[in-house]
């Protein structure tokens, strides 16, 4: 039976006694829905070899490589791994695969024409103790923004914008871009409006990149396994 209920006040939805293996059509559009409706879905409890996981995530859209290519599959380009290979052979941690994700909120492909619209990670071991993943509803901080501020981006109603990857707001003076990318910032993330998912071993998370940001913890023991498969979908064309 499956069972949905919310997560954050305004974020996240978790999907319960499905196995996405046999999901049928009508199981998959009511997931659909709700991680649409909620920016963040979880689905626990999966027993997945990636065969599964890539025919899941192709439901969601078109599943493509990602552009860093260290971290891909050695077999399969499609899914990225995370927390692989965290020492290097002179067992010195490596923190660019420790910490992927965690150096601050954003969403994913953000430099890209054609952003991702969605992230899944498929969680294959977890530490006893942090880790986590930090969600937050792009809609809860467009709602918050004072009158003034949704006036000056009135046309382009969603608050979408990457603070580490944005350079300037088209039209704008630079002073005057930076003070706005600047407030925004500090306003990007609602208390309200925030998810933080504590990671289960068969874990699938999606995440809506368009309407939401997120962050990796990126606190847990380095000496104790954090694996994910990790996928990232486009719409189809
Ligand atoms: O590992 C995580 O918790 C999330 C990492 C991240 O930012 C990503 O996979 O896009
Ligand atoms: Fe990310």
């Amino acid at each position: 039976m499956m069972q949905v209920r919310r997560l954050g006040p305004q974020i996240g939805v978790e999907i319960s006694g499905v196995d996405v293996r046999t999901l049928d059509d009508a199981g998959f559009a009511q997931i659909y829905r709700a991680w649409l409706d909620h920016n963040v879905a979880v689905v626990p409890d999966q027993t997945l070899e990636i065969d599964d996981f890539l025919a899941y995530s192709r439901r969601f859209g078109q599943v493509v490589p990602h552009p860093s290519k260290m971290t891909r599959h050695p077999e399969r380009p499609e899914i990225t791994l995370l927390g692989v290979n965290k020492f290097g052979a002179d067992g010195a941690l490596d923190l660019a695969i420790y910490r992927r994700g965690a150096e601050g909120w954003h969403t994913d492909g953000a430099y890209d024409e054609e952003p991702f619209k969605a992230t899944q990670l498929y969680a294959l071991a977890v530490p006893s103790r942090g880790g986590d993943t930090h969600f937050a509803s792009m809609y809860a901080a467009y709602a918050a923004l004072p009158p003034r501020v949704k006036e000056r981006l009135e046309g382009r109603k969603g608050l979408y914008f990457d603070p580490g990857k944005i350079l300037y707001i088209d039209g704008l003076e630079p002073p005057e871009s930076d003070a706005l990318i600047d407030e925004l910032t500090e306003r990007m993330i609602q208390p309200d409006g925030e998810y933080r998912h504590r990671w289960r071993k068969g874990d699938i998370v999606i995440w809506d990149n368009r309407c939401s940001y997120h962050k990796a913890a990126g606190d847990y023991p380095p000496e104790e396994d954090r694996i994910h498969w990790r996928v990232s979908i486009k719409e189809r064309t």
